[in-house]
């Protein structure tokens, strides 16, 4: 579907006035044009030159090519800027600031961001086919390092890197004319280009196609990145970039818009039954390929790449690193839908997870819900082991108990959480709660053995029974001191010290 809302968009007024604002600047009569047409100061253009200038409409050019000047709105993730409501081309004005800044990765672990704007991803930009975009680059003086865009958008050497090399305190401006409609990822490309993207400087273009996109009843604005830090996931505090872990593509965290969490809970992204939705969705690597899905929809629309080829009836979309995907599809049923990285354990352990919050009427045609349940443990099932068993030798130990605590904390955190949650309180029927649990309490090295050998068979905790799976989790001596000295000294359990030793003692 084709449509072009040049009358309908809610910007309409905004957009103008900015025009008005830019036509006071033009300094140039010819650059004016396309501003309003009784403006004296238009008075020396020839009658010819007019005539064609308003009959030109389509293009609404002089006759020396100069276009309307405007400036281009840009927007922080997950929103985007109104649809382009113009069927000519326009001269954009873009400006931009790189800014390096400390903020939040997760839940107390805090990470120095290099960005475009202000926020990771980048703001989203968006522009018309055919138009020629005036990009202002301007690099914060309080920088350490010099930045600049590539954008691939531009048709061009460097995608715009060496004419907008900036340092800190400077502006740079370069132009481009965006030649073919799409969504274009741009990024910092100052060496180490890996370590600037690793730090968060990408972001999205759409170039919109002359005819426009077709109407939707939201769109959003969501980046994938992969982030490399000196400690693990969940570690706490500020975490430097580590450059080992990302020349082996071992990355921590894989987030979506910047941050764990960015787009769940309250940050969660709504829509309602019947509504259709947009995402443009982008994939800043460094490294990492994208497997895009989203939990409990089926994309109707996938401009594959962000390019002009339209697929349909789509699972999951595969969104390459420096590359783009425009998806969309109509939500019908109420509930959570969940954007995941389908790399599943990317998902619910680094990270790449978000939410889109449908509200309104069920609809028990196309989804019933839960209408039976009833315990299923085929014959055989028996306890494996996660990861490798001869993990290698801990960088840090606990000097003391608090320690010993403290680091159990996060070992807790990304090893543990997942089945009996961060609270310890577990899952009913599922996983057995930690907290308080009179099975742990009777015997800490109980849950030395579990983690060590994994446990399976019918246990009773708290006069609940269970009788399920729990895999080995491999880690090493002191690491499965801290985390079960951690949970022996929390959430009312009775407390004490396991020490590396006695682990040592317990695998033989
Ligand atoms: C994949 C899910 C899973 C993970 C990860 C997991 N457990 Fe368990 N855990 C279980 C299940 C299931 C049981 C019950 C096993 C049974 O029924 O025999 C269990 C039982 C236990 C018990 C004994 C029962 C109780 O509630 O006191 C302890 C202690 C325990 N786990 C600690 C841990 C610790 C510490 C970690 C992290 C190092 C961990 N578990 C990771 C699933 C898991
Ligand atoms: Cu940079």
């Amino acid at each position: 579907m084709r449509l072009f809302n040049s009358t309908s968009s809610p910007n309409k007024s905004p957009t103008y006035s900015k025009l008005a604002l830019a036509c006071l600047l033009a300094l140039s009569t010819a650059a004016m044009v396309g501003c309003d047409k009784s403006n004296p100061d238009q008075t020396d253009a020839t009658n010819d030159e007019k005539t064609q200038a308003e009959t030109d409409a389509k293009a609404k050019t002089t006759a020396d090519g100069e276009l309307p000047v405007i400036e281009g709105i840009l927007t922080h993730a997950p929103d985007v800027p109104p649809p382009i409501d113009r069927d000519y081309p326009a001269k954009v004005v873009v400006k931009m600031e790189t800014v390096e800044k400390t903020m939040r990765l997760a839940d107390g672990v805090e990470y120095n961001f290099w960005t475009f704007g202000g926020q990771v991803p980048g703001q989203f930009m968006r522009v018309r086919e055919g138009d020629e975009i005036e990009f202002h680059l301007s690099n914060h003086p309080d920088s350490k390092m010099p930045h600049n865009i590539d954008l691939h958008a531009v048709t061009g050497p460097g995608g715009g890197a060496a004419s907008s090399f900036t340092s800190p305190g400077y502006t740079s401006e370069f132009n481009f004319k965006a030649l073919k409609p799409g969504l274009y990822v741009y990024h910092c490309a100052v060496a180490p280009v890996g370590m600037h993207i690793a730090n968060g400087m990408y972001g999205l273009i759409l170039v919109e196609p002359e005819e426009g996109l077709s109407k939707v009843d939201r769109e959003f604005y969501v980046m994938q990145g992969d982030f490399y830090t000196k400690g693990d996931y969940g570690d706490k505090g500020v975490q430097p970039f580590d450059m080992e872990k990302a020349v082996k593509e071992q990355a921590d965290y894989v987030l979506f818009n910047g941050s764990v969490g960015a787009l769940t809970g309250e940050n969660s992204l709504k829509a309602k039954v019947g509504e259709t939705v947009r995402l443009f969705v982008g994939n800043g690597g460094p490294n990492l390929v994208s497997s895009f899905h989203v939990i409990g929809e089926i994309f109707d629309k996938v401009n594959a790449e962000g390019g002009s080829v339209e697929n349909h009836n789509v699972q999951t979309t595969l969104i390459p690193a420096g590359g783009a995907a425009i998806t969309e599809f109509k939500v019908d049923v109420p509930g959570e839908l969940v954007m995941v990285d389908h790399s599943i354990f990317r998902a619910f352990n680094k990270g790449a997870l978000g939410i889109i919050d449908v509200e309104g009427p069920e609809d028990a045609k196309i989804y019933s819900g839960k209408v039976n349940e009833s315990v299923y443990l085929p014959e055989g099932s028996a306890a494996q082991s996660l990861g490798k068993t001869n993990a290698p030798a801990p960088v840090v130990t606990a000097a003391n108990k608090q320690e010993r605590i403290k680091m159990g904390e996060s070992i807790y955190a990304s090893n543990c959480a997942a089945c009996h949650q961060l609270n310890g309180a577990g899952i009913p029927k599922a996983f057995p709660p930690l907290a308080k649990s009179d099975y742990l309490n009777k015997d800490p090295k109980r849950a030395i053995d579990a983690i060590l050998n994994g446990l399976t068979g019918k246990i009773t905790v708290n006069g609940e029974e269970y009788d399920s799976v729990m895999p080995a989790v491999a880690l090493d001596d002191e690491k499965v001191a801290n985390v079960v000295t951690y949970i022996i000294n929390s959430w009312d359990n009775k407390g004490g010290e396991i020490t590396p030793a006695d682990v040592k003692a317990a695998r033989k």
